[in-house]
């Protein structure tokens, strides 16, 4: 990409999207092109063909889409199955029919089947049934992929897919109904010590495994497969390393500094029992992750702090992937 390619981040003001704003523009990129969701629905067909017409972006990172953490997904299984399925048949129908030099699809590792073996491997996909609390965005994520691997195959068009693992990092949504555990866990703790409450609810049993990665790190590796990488099929993007649910919220409770105790809620789903990246690809490629958990605890702890008033707070926030 040259330093003024016309780039469009979908889903800007996100997780994802408002890091890899970041990461552009601190690379030296000057022709950002963003919308707010309010400005163009990317589910309407007709809206997102007029926008790539008029704005004919040459490169494009879809970030949009709707999110959610363990309840959200399982509340609202047909949004988050019809809304991300528009937003990726347009996005990338569009980038077909505009011209688009290049589009980079972000999707997640709840693509992958429940009982996939661990660490998950890119040709574990469609191998078995996924898991059930995801199983409507899983699917709107593995036909985006299949988009962009069947526009490359019938058109040339280079289109590539990165699946993030479990997402946390400045930004995020820290709803409680709505949003996935790390954010949670730092936004109870924070109450509960504020508040003197002797104890914290923790969903589940604690045993379920899982790997989280900074979104400093997710928009490092974005521009890194932008600039490198022209191949079908999902591209992991992790740590390699996971923990468990009660493991990460002990560390959630030294680096928020809450001295109460924490107490498992067996009513709440646990949800896929293991999900760990296999990510030997991305690093024979060359990149690797620089953000260790502990460093970037502390970070969204600190960020939370600094932005409490005013963070994102929806019931399934939309705008950003994973
Ligand atoms: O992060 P999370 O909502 O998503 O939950 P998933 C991970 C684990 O943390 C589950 C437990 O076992 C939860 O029960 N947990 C403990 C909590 N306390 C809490 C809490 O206060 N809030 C939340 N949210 N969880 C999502 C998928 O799965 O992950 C999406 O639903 C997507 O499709 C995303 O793939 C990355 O890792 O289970």
């Amino acid at each position: 990409m040259h330093p003024d390619a016309r780039i469009y981040v979908a889903g800007h003001g996100g997780l994802v999207g408002s890091a890899i704003v970041r990461r552009l523009q601190a690379a030296g990129f000057t022709n950002l092109i963003t919308r707010r969701s309010r400005d163009l629905d990317l589910r309407d067909q007709a809206a997102v063909q007029a926008f790539f017409q008029q704005e004919r972006p040459e490169y494009v990172f879809l970030a949009a889409a709707k999110v959610g953490g363990i309840l959200a997904n399982s509340t609202y299984p047909a949004e988050f199955l019809y809304d991300n399925l528009m937003i990726a048949a347009n996005v990338i129908h569009a980038a077909h029919l505009s011209g688009v030099t290049k589009l980079l699809n972000l999707g997640s590792t709840c693509i992958y089947p429940r009982e996939a073996p661990q660490p998950l491997r890119e040709d574990a996909l469609l191998t078995g049934p996924l898991e059930e609390t995801n199983r409507a965005y899983a699917i709107a994520k593995i036909a985006a992929i299949e988009l962009c691997d069947q526009y490359r195959a019938q058109y040339g068009c280079d289109f590539i897919s990165a699946m993030p693992t479990n997402l946390y990092g400045p930004g995020d949504n820290f709803d409680l109904l709505g949003s996935h555990v790390l954010p949670a866990l730092i936004r109870k703790m924070v109450d509960a010590q504020e508040a003197g409450q002797p104890t914290v609810q923790v969903w589940g049993s604690g045993t379920p495994r899982r790997e989280f990665l900074h979104v400093d790190d997710l928009a490092d590796a974005c521009l890194f497969l932008m600039e490198r990488v022209s191949e079908p099929g999902p591209i992991n993007v992790g740590t390699g390393e996971d923990l468990s649910i009660r493991e990460l919220a002990e560390r959630v409770r030294a680096a928020v500094g809450y001295t109460g105790e924490l107490v498992f809620d067996p009513s709440k789903p646990d949800g896929t029992p293991r999900k760990v990246t296999d990510v030997s690809r991305i690093h024979a490629l060359g990149w690797h992750h620089q953000i260790g958990l502990e460093e970037g605890l502390r970070h969204t702890v600190d960020w939370y702090l600094a932005h409490r008033g005013h963070v994102r707070g929806e019931a399934a926030a939309v705008s950003s992937p994973a």
